[in-house]
């Protein structure tokens, strides 16, 4: 996968992608990461990406003469999606990392400012993004979120072990709790269960755990899962423990 980013700042990347699992993954040729300073497809002396809002009001919009000419320049014909990251996208969610997973090219154009002119929207974006609802000074974290999700879904970036397919979300319930050792530290125990080596027990155990969390914490994602008739058994049983 190649992944071009467009940015006023292209001093901040890799930053925290030349990290742990996505730098050793960049070191090793899974993904390709170009970087590319808007102010290069300027063509004025003083290299301007913005101007003011037509209409009036506060603050400066990015103007659309660069972002058209850096994305021409990068883009390949019918291959490439041409992602916006601003507040106003949809939302995004492990499964659109999944299907941009599946994508060979991505241009990852990071707004400032007050936002972009529309037409760039309109003719030049084929996604507009956004990471969650709050507003930032750029797009340049919100495009790190979104390389670290999509590239760890690469074939070969995660260890052989790490199992993708028991992930949160893919299942829309939320991870049980995990222990490891010691035992015992300063009174804190471990459930005995997992020290049991039942396995038809401890899996059952989680399964509950696993319930019990995202019933309590996120009721919206239990309401999408696709529950068994087990799943329906340990949820009477979960809410029986909270009227007791
Ligand atoms: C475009 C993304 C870009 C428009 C970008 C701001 C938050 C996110 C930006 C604006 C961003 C996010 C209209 C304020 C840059 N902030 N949640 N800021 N407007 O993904």
């Amino acid at each position: 996968m190649q992944i071009d980013i467009i940015t006023i700042f292209p001093e901040m990347f890799p930053g925290p992608l030349g990290y742990s699992i996505i730098g050793r993954a960049l070191e090793r040729g899974l993904f390709k990461l170009g970087v590319h300073n808007l102010r290069d497809y300027t063509t004025d002396k003083h290299r301007i990406v913005d101007d003011t809002p037509y209409g009036g009001g506060a603050g400066m919009v990015m103007k659309p003469e660069p972002i058209f000419r850096a994305v021409g320049s990068l883009a390949q014909e019918g291959k490439s999606r041409v992602i916006l990251l601003c507040p106003q996208g949809e939302l995004f969610t492990q499964e659109k990392a999944w299907e941009l997973s599946r994508e060979e090219h991505l241009i990852l154009i990071c707004g400032h400012y007050e936002g972009v002119d529309e037409r760039v929207r309109q003719y030049l974006v084929t996604d507009e993004i956004s990471t969650g609802d709050y507003i930032l000074t750029g797009g340049e974290i919100p495009a790190m979120v979104l390389v670290d999700a999509v590239v760890r879904l690469l074939p070969g970036v995660l260890g052989e072990d790490s199992s993708l397919q028991e992930e949160t979300f893919t299942d829309n319930l939320l991870e049980y709790p995990q222990y490891t050792r010691p035992p015992e530290w300063e009174g804190m125990t471990v459930p005995p269960v997992l020290l049991s080596g039942h396995h038809e027990e401890i899996r059952r155990w989680r399964r509950k755990e696993a319930l019990r969390r995202t019933l309590l914490r996120r009721p919206d994602l239990l309401a999408r899962a696709e529950l068994t008739a087990e799943d329906r058994a340990l949820l009477r049983e979960i809410k029986g423990e909270m009227n007791s």
